[in-house]
């Protein structure tokens, strides 16, 4: 007999829709702003850690497979020459949220590595930092919710708390 705990641990498992990656273990403070709210939303996630320059093989390999994986939306942060959401979107035809990490050159260098992709590989990119990463997390809801009305109904309940000021806005 399964025990409770296990069986919800499978069902998130088989649910698990949102591929969250980022370029660094560095980059994992700033993008659980993101992992909080697809908390909020009851959106099953994986978190991967992965470089497209440091391990670029296990980068597109990770690529290839989520979409026979069941995984809807990909979520990728990076700073500095933050190639990984645009690598991400090289290798598959799933929708590819970048999320621009500050560094040195107080970020600018990532956002611009993210934002000015080639005609034909898009990557929606959010705002730097911490805006960025939970708006991340806000637009893959609502690519899930055009068929999902449960995600629909969180999302509308976040704008309500949203207006009542229940989400403080970000810190840069
Ligand atoms: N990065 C890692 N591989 C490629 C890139 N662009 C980024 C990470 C992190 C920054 O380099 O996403 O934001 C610094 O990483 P680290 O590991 O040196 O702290």
């Amino acid at each position: 007999m399964l025990s409770i705990p296990l069986i919800r641990w499978c069902i998130k498992l088989s649910k698990t829709r949102v591929s969250v990656v980022m370029g660094s273990e560095s980059d994992r403070e700033v993008m659980k702003n993101c992992l909080t709210l697809l908390d909020e939303f009851t959106i099953s996630y994986e978190v991967k850690v992965l470089s497209a320059h440091r391990t670029p093989e296990a980068t597109s390999d990770y690529a290839k497979h989520l979409e026979s994986r069941g995984i809807k939306v990909v979520i990728a942060g990076a700073g500095g020459a933050a190639h990984l959401p645009g690598t991400m979107a090289a290798h598959t035809t799933l929708p590819v949220i970048g999320v621009p990490l500050t560094s040195s050159l107080q970020g600018l260098d990532s956002l611009y590595s993210i934002v000015q992709m080639p005609s034909g590989v898009p990557v929606a990119c959010m705002a730097l930092g911490a805006a960025g990463a939970k708006n991340a997390a806000v637009l893959a809801a609502q690519i899930l919710a055009l068929s999902s009305p449960e995600i629909k109904k969180k999302l509308k309940d976040y704008k309500v708390k949203l207006a009542r000021g229940s989400f403080p806005p970000s810190s840069p």
